[in-house]
């Protein structure tokens, strides 16, 4: 057991679907002062509505303690998930900008609290699933991909989007540490696939600023495929015409593939994906295809699993 299993998990606190316990339990902290929040997180996280449209609905959402303290973010430590939340205290993450360039008509540099004033700003529900098996149910708070990219307006020769996560290694222990791995981390998506409802932009998760460990100020969540498809701390964006590469594929071809699409009838050559491990006790439950949906991205696929 990895995890220190905190009291009372056995009654989450949020289940996957009533948004109004939840902000009445947060609205409770922060009358108690107990939140941890400025005034102004209060009044705009609770103004967030939850789109409830992609939710799969059938398992209970993890505890936020147990998702901001169980994290692969390689930059700080590849080696212990539970130390990464230790190793995070010198990352700055405000001001941020993001650069969005490549075969775009409008190609601009994004300050980040502007960009975000003019997003639709949304909470959605994801199941998320990580290559290595373990699974949880998070609350991101931010604006689909999409949007993002109807604002640059790419060029028809834009077929893919390559996500580049910032490099620092005055600020991340693990750059210097883990010098065989080339940061910066890279990723990307095929433009339909970016363009899926989706594939999301979170700022935030747990009606809260997105916690360094976890890729603040903004990372990439792609929930139909394993965890390592969304790039953390992102601070740059192209518009690319070829399938660019990605970190993990450039690092072990025969195990990481561009699509990487969660699977439960195609192995890691080292293990099954048939179950995952859901957090914080790990226990066993089937994996679905495109981990759960299905439903609103198969049709991109023609039938084809990769
Ligand atoms: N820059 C960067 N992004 C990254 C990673 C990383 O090491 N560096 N790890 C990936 C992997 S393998 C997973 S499973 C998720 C973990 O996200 P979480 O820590 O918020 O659960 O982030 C992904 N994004
Ligand atoms: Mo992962």
């Amino acid at each position: 057991m990895l995890i220190k299993i905190p009291r009372g998990w056995e009654t989450p606190e949020r289940e996957a679907t009533p948004q109004s316990a939840y902000l009445n339990r947060r609205q409770l902290l922060a009358g108690l002062g107990l939140a941890g929040l400025g005034s102004q997180m209060i009044a705009r996280a609770a103004s967030v509505k939850q789109n409830t449209e992609f939710n799969v609905g059938d398992r209970p959402v993890t505890e936020e303690w147990v998702a901001s303290a169980y994290n692969n973010y390689y930059e700080f430590d590849a080696e212990n998930k539970e130390r990464v939340k230790d190793l995070v205290g010198k990352f700055v993450t405000s001001p941020w900008t993001v650069k969005v360039s490549g075969l775009v008509n409008k190609p601009q540099t994004f300050d980040l609290d502007k960009l975000e004033a003019t997003m639709p700003i949304e909470e959605r529900i994801y199941r998320f699933r990580c290559v290595e098996r373990w699974a949880m149910t998070v609350p991101w708070m931010g604006f689909p991909i999409s949007a993002l990219i109807k604002t640059v307006e790419p060029k028809p020769e834009a077929k893919y989007i390559k996500f580049w996560s910032v490099v620092r290694p005055d600020q991340m222990p693990g750059v210097k540490r883990y010098s065989s791995y080339h940061f910066p981390y890279y990723e990307g998506l095929r433009m339909d696939e970016a363009m899926n409802p989706l594939a999301f932009f979170a700022t935030g998760m747990y009606g809260k600023p997105i916690p360094k460990q976890n890729g603040a100020p903004i990372r990439a969540v792609v929930p139909w495929k394993y965890g390592y498809k969304g790039a953390k701390s992102i601070e740059r964006i192209e518009f690319v015409a070829k399938e660019p590469p990605t970190f993990w594929n450039d690092l072990n071809a025969g195990e990481y593939g561009f699509y990487s699409n969660v699977n439960p009838n195609k192995p890691h050559p080292r293990w099954s994906q048939a179950q995952e491990m859901v957090l914080p006790r790990m226990g066993r439950v089937p994996t679905l295809l495109y981990n759960g949906y299905e439903k609103w991205v198969a049709g991109m696929y023609n039938g084809k699993e990769y």
